[in-house]
C-alpha cells in the first residue's frame, strides 16, 4: 500500500478521499480562529505522503546563471526569514453546490476547504537573485526568454511522475510577491501533510500552485507541463461538456475570484434567539491576487434585505479589551481573509430563515448570485452567493 507511510490524521476532519487524503475541518471550527491550526488545515494531496530526509534533503533550482542545490541549512541561514500571514484555497472549494446543480467531477469539498495560517521561509526572489538571476538575465529573458517558474514535488506515483505546476515569473520576483520556500506553518516545522521539509507559499494563488515536498525549482520560457496545470485547474463555459472541452483553450487559475462563506449557523440548523432575540451569523471572506475584502453584505430573508456584517480584523482577541486591531494591509497585498459577524434581531414565532452572504472586493468584484451560471464541468471557482437555510425557533 503506497499509503501505508501517511501520517496520523485529527479525527474530527471530513475525509473526502482516504488515499489519496483529502479532508476539511467542520465550518463551525473553521470559522472559530483566524489562524486556522495546522491540524485541523484542509488537506489536499493528489499521491502518497513522501518521507523526506531532512539531513540529506536539497532543492535544486534550475534555468539560472548558477543552478543551486541548496540543504535545509541554506535555506535557513544564508537567506533572511520573511513571515506571512496567507489565506490557502483550493479551487474545488464549495464544489458541492456546483453538484446539487449539475454532476461534476471531483472531491465533493463543503466550504471548508480554505484556511488561513502564517509561513515562513526563504523569499523565492532572494533565492532567485542567489543563481544569478538579475538585470542581465532578465535582459536575455527579455528576447523570448523565461516567463514562469515551475515547482516539482517529491510526491510521484506508480509510474514515477511527480506533482508540479508554475506560476509567472512576474509574481515570484515582485518585491510585493512574497512568494516563500516556506519551512514552517503557524511557527513549527511543515507538518507531513503540509510538504515537509520545503513547500511553496504563493499569497493570493490557488492552492494548486502552492507545491508541497518541494524539489525542483525551474525558471522558464514555458508553464509546467504537468497534468495538473494543463489540463486541470481551468474554468470553462457552463455549456462545455466532457465531450467538447479543449483544455489547452482556457487558462492556467491563478490567481482566485472573490470569495465568502457562512460558518455559522450550518445548513440545517435549528437556531433558538437569545436573550435579546436575536441571532448571529458568522463566516470568513477573502479574494485572491492580494484584493482586500472590503465589505460582506448579509441577508437574512433570502437577498431581499441587506445589511453591511462586522469584520473581525485579525483574530479578535483583545477586541473586548477595546485594543486597536492589526494595521490594515498594504494596498495589493492583502494575503489574509477576514472573518465577520452580524448579530441581528429577528421577529418572534416559529419561522424558516434563508441566510445569505456575498463579499465585496477593493477592486469592486462581487460574488455572482446562484450557482447555474458559473457551474463548470470540473466544479471550480464555485464563489456564488453562500445561502443556509435554518429554523429559528421561540
Ligand atoms: N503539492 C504536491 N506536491 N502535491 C499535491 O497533491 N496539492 C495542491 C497543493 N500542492 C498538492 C500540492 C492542491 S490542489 C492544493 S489545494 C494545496 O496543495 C493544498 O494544500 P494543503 O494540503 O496544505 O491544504
Ligand atoms: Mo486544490
Amino acid at each position: 500500500d503506497p499509503y501505508s507511510g501517511d501520517p496520523q490524521r485529527h479525527p474530527v476532519l471530513r475525509v473526502n478521499s482516504a488515499k489519496p487524503f483529502n479532508a476539511e475541518p467542520p465550518p463551525s471550527l473553521l470559522g472559530d480562529s483566524y489562524i486556522t491550526p495546522s491540524a485541523i488545515f484542509f488537506k489536499r494531496n493528489h499521491l502518497p505522503v513522501p518521507r523526506v530526509d531532512p539531513a540529506s534533503y536539497r532543492l535544486r533550482v534550475e534555468g539560472l546563471p548558477r543552478p543551486l542545490s541548496l540543504s535545509l541549512a541554506d535555506l535557513k541561514g544564508r537567506f533572511p526569514k520573511h513571515t506571512v500571514t496567507a489565506t490557502l484555497q483550493c479551487a474545488g472549494n464549495r464544489r458541492s453546490e456546483m453538484n446539487a446543480v449539475k454532476q461534476v467531477k471531483g472531491l465533493n469539498w463543503g466550504i471548508a476547504a480554505i484556511g488561513n495560517a502564517t509561513w515562513s521561509g526563504a523569499l523565492l526572489r532572494d533565492v532567485l537573485r542567489e543563481g544569478g538571476w538579475g538585470p542581465e538575465a532578465a535582459a536575455a529573458a527579455a528576447g523570448g526568454g523565461a516567463r514562469h517558474v515551475q515547482f516539482e514535488g517529491l510526491d510521484a506515483d506508480a509510474s514515477g511522475t511527480t506533482y508540479g505546476a508554475s506560476i509567472p515569473l512576474n509574481k515570484a520576483l515582485s518585491e510585493e510577491g512574497d512568494v516563500l520556500l516556506a519551512y514552517q506553518m503557524n511557527g513549527e516545522d511543515l507538518p507531513a501533510d503540509h510538504g515537509y521539509p520545503l513547500r511553496v507559499v504563493v499569497p493570493g494563488t490557488v492552492g494548486a500552485r502552492n507545491v508541497k515536498w518541494l524539489g525542483k525549482v525551474i525558471v522558464s520560457r514555458e508553464e509546467s507541463a504537468s497534468h495538473w496545470q494543463q489540463n486541470d485547474y481551468k474554468g470553462f463555459s457552463p455549456g462545455t461538456d466532457w465531450d467538447t472541452v479543449d483544455f489547452k483553450s482556457a487558462p492556467a487559475i491563478q490567481e482566485l475570484p472573490v470569495q465568502s462563506a457562512i460558518t455559522q449557523p450550518a445548513d440545517g440548523a435549528v437556531l433558538e434567539r437569545d436573550a435579546d432575540g436575536e441571532v448571529t451569523v458568522r463566516g470568513y471572506a477573502w479574494s485572491g491576487g492580494g484584493r482586500e475584502v472590503v465589505r460582506v453584505d448579509v441577508s437574512l430573508d433570502g437577498g431581499k434585505t441587506w445589511q453591511v456584517a462586522r469584520l473581525r480584523e485579525g483574530d479578535g482577541e483583545g477586541e473586548e479589551q477595546g485594543e486597536a486591531p492589526p494595521p490594515p494591509p498594504p494596498p495589493g497585498r492583502a494575503w489574509a481573509w477576514k472573518l465577520w459577524e452580524v448579530v441581528a434581531p429577528l421577529p418572534p414565532g416559529e419561522q424558516q430563515v434563508e441566510i445569505v452572504c456575498k463579499a465585496v472586493d477593493n477592486s469592486y468584484n462581487m460574488q455572482p448570485d446562484s450557482v447555474a451560471p458559473i457551474w463548470n464541468l470540473r466544479g471550480v471557482l464555485s464563489n456564488a452567493w453562500h445561502r443556509v437555510r435554518v429554523t429559528v425557533r421561540e
